[in-house]
């Protein structure tokens, strides 16, 4: 298998976090891409017409994308257990589109801050953005805590994952204020190796 791979995408993160995790780094091949909107490389949207990363490509079938659908394939095929069967299983995919949905918004404002001219940014618009992660936050910290500190599961790794885009990308906004559980949690998953391994540099 071949991954389409950005060290700074956070949702490929979630994809590296699993490998890690699970001990299946040597099966996945990574094939470097750095796209943006105005820019799609050839070979990733040949596999991808999104033009996204993470695709994974197979020898038996089509590319999958996105990181939640590659998630479940590689969760099954390496047999991880990390989407559980029942109640818990549910919740760990709202937990995981929860996840995602702070990387949608916190994506969107580093592509309005760093790609956008500065004569077309939309203060407010950045700060609804903001809003959602706020809100999602103040979720997290309310009625998650309970599965976060459950057994490992893929709705964890994803927010872990998108807490550490949000402090690599918006870190100056604070999210840890008034969330202290919140942040005590993160502290304890974002030491994990696999987390360790997956550390976002600077880039896009
Ligand atoms: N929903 C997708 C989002 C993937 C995504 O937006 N990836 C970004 C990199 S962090 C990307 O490839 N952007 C290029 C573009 O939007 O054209 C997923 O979960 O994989």
């Amino acid at each position: 298998m071949k991954l389409f791979y950005s060290p700074t995408s956070p949702y490929v993160r979630k994809v590296m976090v699993l490998l890690h995790e699970t001990g299946r780094l040597d099966d996945v091949e990574l094939e470097s891409a750095t796209p943006t909107p105005i820019a799609p490389p050839d070979d990733l949207k040949a596999q991808n017409p999104l033009s996204k990363v993470p695709a994974l490509v197979r020898d038996d079938g089509p590319a999958l994308f996105d990181s939640r659908v590659i998630c479940a394939y590689l969760d099954e095929h390496f047999s991880a257990g990390l989407y559980p069967q029942g109640p818990r299983g549910w919740e760990t995919r709202t937990l995981e589109a929860l996840a995602d949905g702070i990387l949608d918004a916190a994506l969107l404002m580093t592509y309005e801050v760093r790609m956008r001219p500065d004569d077309k940014r939309w203060d407010d618009w950045i700060e609804g953005q903001w809003s959602k992660i706020s809100r999602a936050c103040d979720a997290l910290e309310a009625i998650w805590m309970s599965h976060l500190q459950g057994p490992q599961d893929m709705g964890q790794i994803a927010v872990a994952c998108a807490l550490g885009y949000v402090d690599f990308r918006h870190g100056a906004r604070g999210w840890r204020n008034g969330r202290d559980a919140l942040a005590e949690w993160y502290a304890s998953i974002e030491s994990r190796p696999s987390m360790a391994a997956t550390r976002p540099a600077e880039g896009m």
